[in-house]
């Protein structure tokens, strides 16, 4: 039988398991990237590990979430990373170089590699025809040091796009009708393969767009083939010699084909609060608007902004409306400004921001009172902007553009013509931003720079034989790692520091729970469908695990958030019939009696409330169980105290 793109990386890096579906395979990782907001917790675990240097074909750690220095800890982190970089072999990626994903993209990434990130938009790389995955810091952390990073074998999803985009169209309106067809959680345990002859109409950058949102999908990653057009591309940015040709073969079998036709798609938004809330503009009509941004590393490529500059030149931002732009990355930036295109967003009125992440995170710009903001981001979440009672609307580029000038939400077909917005033969290369790693010898006599900010990590417990105690808090479905650990300018600059970080904790949602789960001491958390989807911030589990949290039960779990549950230490389970979820109130005193024994052999633990007992299931590997029953991935590997 032929195998899929997914199925030859997964093979040719293969080094425990088999590959049947629904069974943990472990994986050769090639590349790691961190970024600074999950990267300093990861490099700390990576010096407790006491692995001397990083044992990876290439790691860089990048600076571009927590840019706003308003006091001395996101400076401190900065140094922190660099310093670490320097010692075990990593390159660094100074602030100002751009979003970690974009500059990847554009620098490093390989196609045919695996690549995994503490990030959880990483596979933007598949773009390039890359494996790539969203990790939890401590399994960068691992990988960095030469061991495998588990996923359980997915199902194979292929997405069959036919024909081409309309003019005005874009690769962010692909997306936002996958998301429209498959919902947040429906990626959930699958790879997304793209292929189909409209492949070939989409630019690597625009790829990038669609695999960058398989993360609201929830999938385990998404992917393209890479063919001649990841060859131009790589050409452009003078690695040809790195570009391999990567397809799926003809008789490849797939759990499940979705078809698409690129030439009947208009352009959309994903209204509030979800990114799969996915409305045409005609549907949602004219809207008036407060704010409109662009950016994120799911749309600042070069091409992307080009065509924004193209909309305003000539033209002035509408009074009503705050317009920034955030190129992705230094190349991009710099290639603005050589071709005119910047002059033509300032002259505009566009407010240019550096290359990072930026409002994306809530690292300023937070829109007005119940403002309306468009934004060409992947996420909006409630209260990710900063304004809680903020309305953003996810779009493409050109609808952003087309929307900024009118000062209401606009189709951006209605500006007529579209010109060709082609990527140039060769892009503008200069890595003087990036910090080679110092050689084995200079290494051995560096140490890390920690500055007062940076605390240490929380270390879980060995589960003991039964638990007992309240539920602290009982929330719905779909519960983001923006709800359980909020990010933000005022939240960020503690993402090194977690006894300052837990008063934050679930803080959207309930400002109580962490005095309150503080005061019990211990507790269990008890959520619906899809909890944790969003980023892959290991600190939604940290944190809970410094306050406290044995156990989360939900009727389904989000990847990412689920691994990074067991390598803290804390027991994710699920309803084996979610209307159990109906007997628990908060507050509610919960028995897990013989949990250890459950988990050690693997049979299903029975929650018992108020006389009733409930039957729950651990779905963990053995791998797995042996990390909660020792207490969480550090202590097992004896790093932990
Ligand atoms: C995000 O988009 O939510 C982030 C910030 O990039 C996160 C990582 C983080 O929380 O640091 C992600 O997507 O993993
Ligand atoms: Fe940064 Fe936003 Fe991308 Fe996350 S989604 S990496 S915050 S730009």
């Amino acid at each position: 039988m032929g195998k899929t793109i997914a199925q030859k990386i997964i093979a040719s890096h293969l080094l425990s398991g088999e590959m049947i579906k629904g069974t943990e395979v472990g994986l050769r990782i090639d590349q790691t990237l961190t970024q600074d907001a999950t990267g300093t917790m990861a490099y700390l675990e990576f010096e407790a590990m006491g692995i001397p240097r990083v044992k990876t074909e290439l790691s860089v750690a990048y600076i571009d979430h927590n840019t706003l220095q308003s006091g001395f800890e996101n400076a401190d982190d900065h140094r922190f990373i660099q310093s670490a970089a320097k010692k075990f072999g990593l390159r660094f990626s100074r602030p100002g170089n751009g979003i970690c994903h974009q500059v990847h993209l554009e620098r490093f990434g390989i196609p045919g590699k695996t690549l995994i990130g503490s990030d959880s938009h990483t596979p933007t790389g598949g773009g390039l025809g890359m494996l790539a995955f969203g990790a939890g810091g401590l399994d960068v952390a691992v990988a960095m040091g030469g061991g495998a990073y588990y996923i359980v074998m997915p199902k194979m999803t292929r997405i069959n796009l036919h024909g081409r985009l309309g003019a005005w169209v874009s690769a962010k309106d692909v997306i936002l009708e996958v998301l429209r067809l498959m919902s947040v959680k429906g990626g959930v345990g699958k790879i997304i393969e793209y292929g189909g002859e409209g492949v070939k109409t989409l630019s690597v950058p625009e790829r990038a767009t669609i695999t960058n949102m398989g993360a609201e999908l929830g999938a385990t990653t998404s992917v393209f083939p890479s063919d001649e057009i990841t060859y131009e591309f790589m050409k452009a940015q003078g690695r040809e010699a790195d570009w391999c040709e990567i397809k799926a073969d003809d008789d490849a079998e797939y759990d499940e084909i979705i078809d698409i036709d690129l030439s009947a798609l208009k352009p959309a938004a994903a209204c509030p609060h979800s990114p799969d809330n996915v409305k045409s503009i005609e549907e949602i009509g004219s809207i008036k608007i407060d704010q409109v941004c662009v950016g994120s590393c799911t749309n600042s490529s070069f091409t992307d902004m080009l065509k924004v500059a193209h909309i305003l030149k000539g033209r002035t931002v509408a009074d009503n409306v705050s317009l920034t732009v955030t190129p992705g990355s230094k190349q991009v930036y710099n290639m603005l400004a050589e071709c005119g295109a910047l002059a033509d967003m300032i002259a505009a009125g566009a407010r240019v921001l550096e290359c990072t992440c930026g409002p994306c995170i809530g690292m300023g710009q937070s829109p007005v009172s119940a403002g309306v903001s468009l934004r060409t981001f992947n996420r909006n979440f409630l209260g990710r902007s900063g304004t809680k009672d903020a309305q953003v609307y996810l779009v493409s580029p050109e609808t952003a553009a087309a929307s900024a000038i009118a000062g209401v939400l606009t189709d951006p077909r209605t500006l007529g013509n579209m010109p060709a917005f082609t990527l140039p033969d060769s892009c503008l290369v200069n890595d003087n931003m990036i910090i080679m790693p110092a050689d084995e010898k200079e290494s051995e006599t560096l140490s890390t720079v920690k500055g007062p900010n940076i605390k240490e990590c929380p270390i879980g417990e060995p589960i003991p034989a039964d638990i007992v105690c309240n539920c602290v808090l009982k929330v719905g479905d779909n519960i983001t790692t923006d709800h359980i650990m909020p990010a933000g300018a005022k939240i960020l600059p503690y993402r090194s520091n977690i006894p300052h970080l837990s008063q934050f904790c679930f803080a959207v949602c309930d400002e109580s729970f962490a005095e309150r789960a503080k005061k019990a001491g211990k507790g269990i958390i008890v959520g619906g469908e899809n909890y944790g989807q969003g980023s892959s911030r290991e600190h939604a589990a940290l944190v809970p695990l410094y306050l406290g949290i044995k156990a989360v039960i939900s009727k389904s779990f989000a990847r990412i958030h689920a691994d990074n549950l067991v390598n803290a230490g804390i027991i994710p389970l699920v309803f084996d019939n979610p209307a159990d979820y109906d007997l628990i109130e908060q507050d509610s005193e919960l028995r897990l009696d013989g949990i250890r024994a459950a988990i050690e052999n693997g049979t299903d633990p029975v929650l018992t409330v108020g006389g009733r007992n409930i039957v729950l299931h651990a779905k963990l590997s053995e791998r797995q169980r042996e990390i909660l029953l020792a207490g969480g991935l550090l202590r097992k590997t004896g790093s932990g105290k």
